[in-house]
């Protein structure tokens, strides 16, 4: 299930299909180009992004695990009373262990759209938490999500690893933080990954790896347009372009086309000029105001920033 653990299967195969060429359609024919970067996330999306989180330049796997491991004491101490934790995706399975070692979980929920990762993940964490009751919730975690009424009386710490959020514009990741607030309740706690501002060398490297794993990662996404939706886009003259983005304060990742090319996709006729590009990707990142910003449009006050020895990412803890 990990390496698949990205891999949409929300909707049965023909919906995703039509979701897919819905949105691809829409972005080619807009003036400037853009696809969401959930279309990343095909079997082979999936596989490449789980060996970015392993490239040596792109640090906030590492720099979250690290997080989580070194700092369950002082996690423990700042939530306090033993709580059920309600993780949104159950995709980070690998990072749940870190966190239920470090504190005291009375529960836990995992919630994800697909039942399939739910019951993998499901399996792993039984073996290796034989007592710990798990409740694991087939649902859309963008939308408030009711919690099983066994847990009924059981305070609640949600927990959204990854820094996914990033991924979205803010005005979607508040209304997440909306939604997560609802089902984690009056009493609820938050504990979410983000990404911090850093120097644009080292975010520039994360998103343009020597290997050119990033660059195969998003150059997929135009190879999985010319398998599923009978498109003909010659992805040898895209090129993977990772740029900083100051005022957004995002990394964005696009195509760039090197000369000027024209393609179909599902029978529809579209060109690009050379130098224009598709846009795939927005990784947002966060100063310790910015994200505390974030969190309060979201419904939620920021109690404690956790940082790695470097200082490259952080993990806040925050009550609704
Ligand atoms: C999943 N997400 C948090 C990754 C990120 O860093 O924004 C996706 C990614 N894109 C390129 N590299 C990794």
């Amino acid at each position: 299930a990990s390496v698949a653990r990205r891999h949409e299967l929300e909707f049965p195969r023909t919906a995703l299909q039509m979701a897919f060429r819905n949105d691809v359609l829409a972005g080619l024919s807009q003036e400037r180009k853009a696809i969401p970067a959930r279309w990343f996330y095909d079997l082979r999306g999936s596989q490449l992004f789980e060996e970015i989180t392993a490239l040596p330049e792109y640090y906030p796997t590492r720099a979250e695990i690290e997080i989580l491991t070194e700092q369950g004491g002082a996690f423990a101490e700042a939530i306090g009373r033993q709580r059920a934790v309600v993780e949104f995706g159950a995709g980070s399975a690998n990072k749940t262990p870190l966190l239920l070692d470090g504190i005291e979980a009375s529960a836990y929920v995992p919630i994800d759209i697909s039942g399939e990762f739910l019951r993998g993940s499901c399996a792993t964490l039984a073996q290796r938490y034989p007592r710990l009751p798990i409740f694991p919730v087939e649902a859309d975690f963008t939308r408030p999500v009711a919690i099983p009424g066994e847990l009924q009386g059981h305070e609640l710490l949600g927990f959204f690893p990854g820094s996914t959020i990033g991924n979205m514009e803010p005005r979607a990741g508040v209304d997440l933080l909306r939604g997560m607030r609802a089902t984690l309740g009056d009493d609820g706690l938050l504990l979410i990954g983000m990404d911090l501002i850093k120097p644009r060398a080292v975010l520039a490297a994360a998103y343009d790896d020597a290997a050119g794993v990033t660059a195969a990662f998003n150059l997929n996404l135009a190879r999985r347009i010319n398998r599923e939706l009978d498109g003909t886009i010659p992805v040898d003259l895209l090129r993977h372009r990772a740029v900083w983005n100051e005022r957004r304060e995002r990394i964005e990742m696009h195509l760039e086309a090197v000369r000027d090319i024209s393609f179909h996709v599902c029978g529809r006729y579209f060109t690009l000029l050379a130098g224009e590009t598709i846009h795939t990707e927005n990784s947002h990142k966060y100063d310790e105001r910015g994200a505390d910003l974030l969190l309060l449009a979201g419904g939620w006050e920021p109690l404690r920033h956790f940082t790695d020895q470097a200082g490259r990412f952080m993990v806040v803890l925050a009550r609704a």
